[in-house]
């Protein structure tokens, strides 16, 4: 029999490589016991087909069959494709491995077919033998775009494309408006008997999730039913562990970039705050702001430190979970 912290169903919010790390080591815990709700904001069509960046990332990972030398894409990954695909003078600074593709033409073809993406998503997960389920925030399109001075930027072309160099002035969804929170996504949350916020970048990660209609509302229900909320930060020793999080602090946060910035911008809807340990002297602060804190060492380089950071986690929250109801539902236990 798990013990309580792995009986837990829990909801990871999660972007790109922090999130799908994280969704790793709690997947060991978890199992199926775990959902992972997905930004698709970084989404994109490339040469007719779509591709879902941070799902694809964390459905790789949680697969076994990532790539963990580039953080994205397959292990093990070829470019017959893409080098074809140049000589007919197709654009290829967005590099498609030759498995990636298989992902991107059997998505198409099933959401072409009218399939909703959820349900494409949830198809290609079962048939990698993926154990939890990975959930878009929303089956219809949004995708992230920046402000720079060089105009807006598609999400991907200023990530890739400009090597995240532009300075970021704002940030906008395209398509927010007509986006609605999945009833996959709104069901996990109300299952919920915990809920993780991956150590993602706040602004392009996080924040588009819980622009989707219908997520705050169902993440305010879910502490208003005394459902923990732990967040982890991406943000270390002032530094993004990855990705422009960082310089978008002073871009777009008008602060420095600290595990104490990220913490005022999630205070107020998390219970308690993941610090690294080289973080230990802003705990005060983070108290200060009414959230719990957890200080540890945050680094995930394998599966076991994915594994280890996730239990610890995990363990938090069980500690400060309402008894769960009995599984026959007996009532409060
Ligand atoms: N990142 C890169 O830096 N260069 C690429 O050519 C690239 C291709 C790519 C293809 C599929 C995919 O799922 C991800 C890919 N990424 C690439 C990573 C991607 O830009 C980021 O992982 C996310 O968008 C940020 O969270």
């Amino acid at each position: 029999m798990p013990d309580a912290a792995t009986a837990m169903r829990v909801v990871e919010l999660a972007g790109g490589v922090g999130g799908a790390k994280l969704a790793h080591g709690l997947q060991a815990h978890l199992g199926e016991r775990l959902s992972v709700i997905v930004n698709t904001g970084d989404d994109l069509e490339r040469h007719g087909l779509l591709v879902c960046p941070d799902h694809d990332t964390v459905m790789y990972t949680l697969a076994g069959i990532d790539n963990r030398e580039w953080g994205w894409g397959l292990a093990g990954e070829t470019f017959a494709a893409s080098e074809m695909l140049a000589r007919y003078g197709e654009e290829t600074w967005f590099r498609l491995g030759d498995r990636d593709l298989a992902t991107h033409i059997v998505r198409t073809r099933r959401l072409r077919e009218g399939e909703r993406l959820t349900t494409v998503s949830l198809k290609l997960q079962a048939a990698l033998g993926v154990r939890a389920a990975i959930l878009p925030m929303a089956d219809e399109p949004v995708r992230t775009r920046v402000r720079t001075d060089e105009g807006w930027l598609d999400f991907q072309t200023y990530f890739v494309g400009r090597h995240q160099e532009p300075e970021v002035h704002e940030v906008r969804f395209d398509g927010i408006e007509a986006a609605r929170a999945t009833p996959e996504v709104l069901s996990a949350l109300a299952g919920a008997d915990a809920i993780v916020v991956a150590p993602s970048n706040p602004f392009v990660s996080v924040a588009p999730i819980l622009a989707v209609a219908g997520i705050r509302d169902a993440l305010d229900a879910a502490r208003a039913r005394g459902v923990p909320v732990a967040a982890i930060s991406g943000i270390v020793g002032g530094r993004a562990i990855k990705g422009p999080a960082d310089r978008m602090f002073a871009s777009l946060g008008g602060e420095a970039p600290s595990a104490l910035a990220v913490a005022r911008r999630y205070a107020g809807w998390v219970d308690l705050f993941v610090l690294d340990d080289v973080d230990a002297a802003l705990e005060p602060g983070v108290r200060d702001l009414g959230v719990d804190t957890v200080v540890t060492d945050t680094l995930m380089v394998d599966d076991a430190s994915r594994a280890r950071l996730a239990g610890e986690v995990l363990g938090a929250l069980a500690a400060r979970c309402r008894p769960a109801v009995s599984r026959d539902g007996a009532g409060e236990a």
